[in-house]
């Protein structure tokens, strides 16, 4: 009998152990291979010296070289990959999507928003540089990833305006949700309100990683379609596994502060629907992305990997 609980299950037939594995090595290459690559762009897109004001520079990098898990970076490689298109073609983007990231992620961290001391395992950037220089280095690294896209002599003119628009709408929905984020705190909300915020704050970002993948590979409209179907569900899965991490998981574990939602009176999956159900969902939505998947038409194993990812990593 199967125990649907991917980290504990029982599995009977020892093949399928050695498929497990293999997959999982195979993900964690991806995940290696990319952050290589993408830290690679971006430190010579943002080198350690150079003009302009040195604590700025050294304040964005902060950031930028912390360690992130460059999930939308390796989303990026995974689409365009699976569609075909080279490395050299899906960097920069990749490294773009990881600059405006991490401007969010700095500017929520400011004593005016979420107020947090820790990021990616380390002091977040406001304790170490200060609050201006903060929002400055967010700033920055929010322009410096259109320019990163528009100056990409490696992309068509074309995939240029598709990707920076793109990118535009991505980053204009984040602030959407980021406000009314704000604005829910301490409100009881519906599940579909919920689901409006998590949209906007984090599920376009998300969306827009795996659609500049097909874009950069030349995608047919109807593959396009396919591939919005299943970054949505992704985008989906990554905030109702989030919200059980920060109930499940410790401040060490996380590198960055635990329990979060619940002390800001936040409105949340577990919180709405409690943490069984909520993995009921998640196991749900899991299921419609795969399905998703199967309308690609093409060998999905990557992208299939980085779903299941996100569906076991809070256990
Ligand atoms: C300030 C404009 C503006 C927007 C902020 C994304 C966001 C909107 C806030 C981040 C707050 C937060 C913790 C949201 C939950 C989902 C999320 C974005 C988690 C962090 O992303 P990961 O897990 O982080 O990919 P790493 O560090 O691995 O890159």
């Amino acid at each position: 009998m199967a125990v649907d609980n991917q980290k504990h299950r029982k599995i009977d037939n020892p093949n399928a152990i050695n498929d497990n594995h293999s997959r999982m090595s195979e993900l964690k290459d991806l995940f290696d291979e990319v952050s290589r690559q993408v830290n690679a762009e971006l430190d010579w897109l943002i080198p350690a010296h150079g003009s302009g004001p040195q604590n700025l520079r050294d304040a964005m990098r902060w950031s930028l070289f912390a360690g992130g898990k460059h999930f939308r970076p390796a989303l990026v490689f995974a689409v365009g990959r699976t569609f075909g298109a080279d490395d050299e073609q899906l960097v920069r983007t990749a490294a773009a999507i990881e600059m405006i990231h991490t401007y969010s992620l700095i500017h929520d961290d400011l004593p005016s928003m979420d107020d947090d001391d820790l990021r990616r395992g380390r002091e977040t950037c406001h304790k170490r540089f200060g609050e201006a220089t903060a929002i400055l280095a967010g700033d920055a690294l929010q322009v410096l990833s259109f320019q990163a896209i528009g100056e990409e002599e490696r992309l068509s003119e074309w995939k240029r305006i598709k990707l920076l628009s793109g990118l535009a709408r991505a980053a204009a929905k984040m602030v959407v949700g980021q406000q009314l984020d704000l604005e829910a705190e301490g409100k009881p909300l519906s599940l579909k309100e919920i689901e409006n915020i998590h949209t906007n704050k984090t599920g376009a970002l998300i969306e827009f990683s795996a659609y500049a993948g097909a874009v950069i590979a030349e995608v047919s409209d109807e593959k396009l379609t396919a591939v919005s179907e299943f970054a949505s569900k992704l985008g989906l899965l990554f905030q109702i596994t989030d919200d059980l991490l920060d109930r499940t998981q410790t401040t060490e574990q996380l590198g960055k502060t635990a329990g979060k939602d619940v002390a800001a009176g936040k409105a949340t999956y577990p919180g709405n629907l409690g943490i069984e159900e909520t993995r009921a969902f998640a196991r749900e939505i899991y299921d419609e992305a795969k399905s998703a998947l199967a309308k690609f038409d093409c060998s999905t194993r990557s992208l299939e990997d980085l779903s299941t990812f996100l569906l076991t990593r809070y256990s």
